[in-house]
């Protein structure tokens, strides 16, 4: 019996559907209080002192200086990119309307809040760079920056480009995608309390990173890491949101270790939208040069991404605009190659690494050429995309990124197939989009990045107990992944155990190997890799044991069905447990004591990729504007599926959030930077009626750096969907002669367009 591969119904839904889970608002200690934020009203100002309101309710209150925290600095070690401290509360500034300059703690939350907005703070207020357009020819909005850019960056460059261009059809295409909202259901949340016994500051915190968050808070109160102790409980959601490390988080553990009390926050969906993390605000002018055959012969791109006013810790605002330009040429061969990338400073929130990355914007561009190159050149445009692909592998392409195998052709060529039936017309069109995905990023391919916080290593303990149950304990941090059965499930088979005899520990980081954490798409590849490492080091101990107690070699037992078989006779696992715990002298010379290992991993070179073909059917409304969604086909590989319904769950997922992004989902702000969005009702995320049952079929190229063979994908739903219902409805809208390159699409757009070729036609 093996476990991989199993279709598992998740552990991890047992307590979260009974409501049995527990998220850090459900974590309550006597003598607790609450913590509130006074934040900005206007996008950008200086501010003087920061007066506390008269009232007895308030229990204290905290400005940048009575809270006496270092600023938070994330770095690149790269001449183009300018390093620029955030401070955890605004001091002498402030750079986005939702931004806190002060901590307000009270007994209750109401009280807490009330006292926030009775605060008052002298402002002078300044010219505010709510656009990339302004930003770039406003007032730097930090000292040293020059141009609002916080990385402005050549990463490819190719002299002879422009004689390329000369020669061949050019197909230009102009790419803007909204800023938008993680929109985790559990916002942020922390609890913060310092633990006299232990002289440690304990911070239960809504997180993907515990020890990234560890570190931020310990190097903001200057404490060694080991007087912090970060745990994540449950955790709804996160979506790249809580892959880096909140300000307000470092402001409630700085209030708990300055106070010696309990302190709670927990953030609410109108600061979720104005005042948390954002991303994917790009616009990519680029332009492509094909031969007549629709060959791709070379690619330039001019990327911008609104990174909103600090650079986030660990990653910095670097991670978009890195990403875009590294990853642009994606699932094609591309001989030439120019890019230019800018992370550009405006007076709106910061952006976070928000699922998928920069690869919705990129693989939008990329899929908008294919097509528009079928339409200019008169070749089908799934035809030119299959010309295209990249069909050799492992190959090196001109961004200097080796690719691993993967099934790139047949994925499209399946997709294609199962929609060839699909009519298609006025008001009726078929979109695709043909994508890799790198997932699992080693510590090598991070470091291109040359961040000061590298990660890309996963460790992880496997521990056998005296009754025979393990306890798998991991660096990586699920937050709806389900971790807890696909990791019992890779380590259930190593050990001839069933899942339920595993279980799998996270998000403390006292208790857990130093971890990077979950983002990225790396927990199968690397977490599940180091996990399957650590329980074959165990498999092994316990292997040696029953061959000594068995009188066999260690090569003829089989750990099966909870026993080491020999021969002809066999031990139970719960019986070698026990006597390897109580009985030791009755182990074999030289075995290490007790049952728990460590092992790590990590992967070299450009890391593996998945990859996916998206093909969608959209059906305009005239009247109205509205797209509907009549089919929605997903053939991926993300190499030995581990959990096929996990899987199919976090697609499923990633549509949503892909479909909510191409057709609905849009933060807009004042040129004043005032933001227009602040509640669930201005901000249209999808509900279950717009979103189509989506078919998911799969392909499996194992990945060749693991002994699982499993690639990652959590991110793919979201990295196709755009790019595939952009040109669905590009396609509905053929006859019109308008092309859409923005997402959200708005109905008025499609309205308008609709309403032109009447006009044109009548
Ligand atoms: N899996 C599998 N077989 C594979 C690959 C993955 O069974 N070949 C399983 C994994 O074991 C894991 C899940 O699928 O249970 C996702 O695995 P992986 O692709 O490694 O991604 P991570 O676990 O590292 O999750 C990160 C990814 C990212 S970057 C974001 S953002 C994201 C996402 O996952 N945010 C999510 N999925 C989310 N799902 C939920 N419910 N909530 C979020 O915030």
């Amino acid at each position: 019996m093996t476990w991989v591969g199993k279709a598992l119904a998740r552990k991890e839904d047992h307590r979260l559907l009974r409501g049995r889970g527990r998220f850090t608002a459900d974590v309550r200690r006597t003598g607790l209080l609450h913590a509130a934020f006074a934040r900005s009203p206007v996008a950008a100002a200086r501010i003087g002192a920061v007066r506390a309101p008269d009232t007895r309710a308030v229990h204290a209150v905290f400005d940048a200086e009575s809270l006496g925290c270092a600023d938070v600095l994330a770095t690149l070690h790269r001449p183009e990119f300018v390093s620029t401290p955030m401070p955890v509360l605004a001091r002498d500034r402030v750079r986005y309307a939702g931004e806190p300059f002060a901590i307000v703690l009270a007994e209750d939350a109401y009280t807490a809040e009330d006292g926030a907005e009775l605060i008052a703070v002298a402002q002078e207020p300044l010219e505010a760079l709510a656009s990339m357009c302004a930003a770039l020819a406003g007032e730097p909005i930090h000292e040293g920056l020059t141009a609002n850019t916080f990385l402005d960056v050549f990463p490819f460059e190719d002299p002879d480009i422009d004689r390329v261009f000369a020669d061949a059809y050019t197909v230009e295409l102009e790419f803007r995608s909204a800023r938008v909202a993680a929109l985790p259901m559990e916002g942020r949340a922390c609890l913060a309390e310092w633990d006299e016994r232990d002289e440690q500051l304990v911070v239960t915190v809504s997180t993907q990173v515990p020890h990234q968050v560890r570190t931020a808070i310990a190097e903001s109160l200057w404490l060694p890491e080991r007087q912090v102790r970060v745990l994540a409980p449950d955790v709804g959601g996160g979506f790249g949101l809580k892959c880096v490390v909140g300000r307000e988080e470092i402001a409630v553990a700085a209030a708990a270790y300055r106070t010696g009390r309990a302190i709670a926050w927990s953030e609410d969906r109108v600061e979720n939208l104005t005042a948390s993390f954002h991303g994917h605000e790009q616009r990519h002018l680029v332009r492509a040069a094909f031969d007549e055959q629709g060959r791709l012969l070379a690619l330039d791109a001019d990327i911008r991404c609104d990174v909103g006013a600090y650079s986030v810790f660990p990653f910095t605002s670097g991670v978009e605009p890195l990403m875009a330009a590294t990853e642009l040429p994606g699932a094609y061969r591309v001989p030439r190659y120019r890019a230019r990338a800018r992370g550009i400073a405006t007076n709106k929130p910061p952006t976070a690494p928000y699922r998928g990355v920069s690869r919705p914007q990129i693989v939008a561009v990329m899929e908008g050429l294919m097509t528009e190159a079928g339409r200019v050149l008169g070749i089908d445009p799934v035809e030119v995309r299959r010309r295209n692909l990249i069909t050799e592998f492992p190959y090196t392409g001109v961004n200097g990124i080796t690719y691993d195998p993967g099934s790139y052709t047949e994925s499209l060529d399946r997709c294609a197939e199962l929609l060839a039936g699909e009519e298609r017309g006025p008001l009726r069109g078929i979109g695709f989009a043909c994508f890799n995905e790198r997932t699992g990023y080693g510590t090598e391919a991070f470091a291109a990045r040359k961040m000061e916080f590298t990660p890309g290593y996963e460790i992880a303990n496997a521990r056998m107990d005296p009754s025979g149950t393990v306890t798998v304990i991991t660096g990586t941090s699920a937050h709806g992944q389900g971790h807890e059965t696909t990791l019992a499930q890779v380590t259930a088979d190593r050990l001839g155990l069933h899942p339920d005899q595993v279980r799998v520990r996270q998000g403390d980081t006292e208790a857990t190997p130093y971890g990077w954490g979950t983002f990225g798409s790396r927990s199968a590849m690397i977490g599940g890799s180091a996990v399957r490492s650590a329980a074959d080091r165990l498999a092994d101990r316990i292997r040696r044991i029953a061959a000594h107690l068995l009188e066999v070699t260690e090569e003829e037992i089989e750990l099966s069905d909870g026993k080491a078989l020999g021969r002809d006779n066999s031990i139970t696992l719960a019986d070698l447990a026990r006597l390897s715990h109580f009985q030791a002298h009755r182990l074999p010379k030289g075995v290490e004591f007790g049952l728990e290992v460590q092992a790590g991993f990590d992967v070299s070179g450009s890391g593996t990729f998945s990859n996916a073909t998206h093909g969608v059917v959209v059906e305009l409304d005239p009247e109205t504007g509205a797209v509907r969604i009549p089919r929605y086909v997903v053939v991926e590989d993300c190499g030995t599926v581990l959990n096929p319904s996990i899987v199919d769950g976090q697609v499923r997922g990633g549509v949503a959030q892909g479909i909510g992004a191409a057709l609905y989902e849009r933060l807009h702000y004042e040129e004043s930077g005032q933001p227009e969005v602040a509640s669930l009702m201005d901000y249209l995320a999808p509900t279950a009626q717009e979103i189509p049952d989506i078919e998911i079929h799969h392909l499996e190229t194992p990945c060749l750096f693991n002994e699982t063979g499993a690639k990652g994908m959590g991110e793919g739903g979201t990295i196709g969907a755009p790019a595939a219902v952009l040109n669905a409805v590009n396609d509905a809208l053929s006859h019109t002669g308008v092309r859409i390159s923005e997402i959200p699409i708005r109905a008025e757009t499609i309205q308008r367009a609709l309403e032109g070729a009447c006009t044109i036609r009548t």
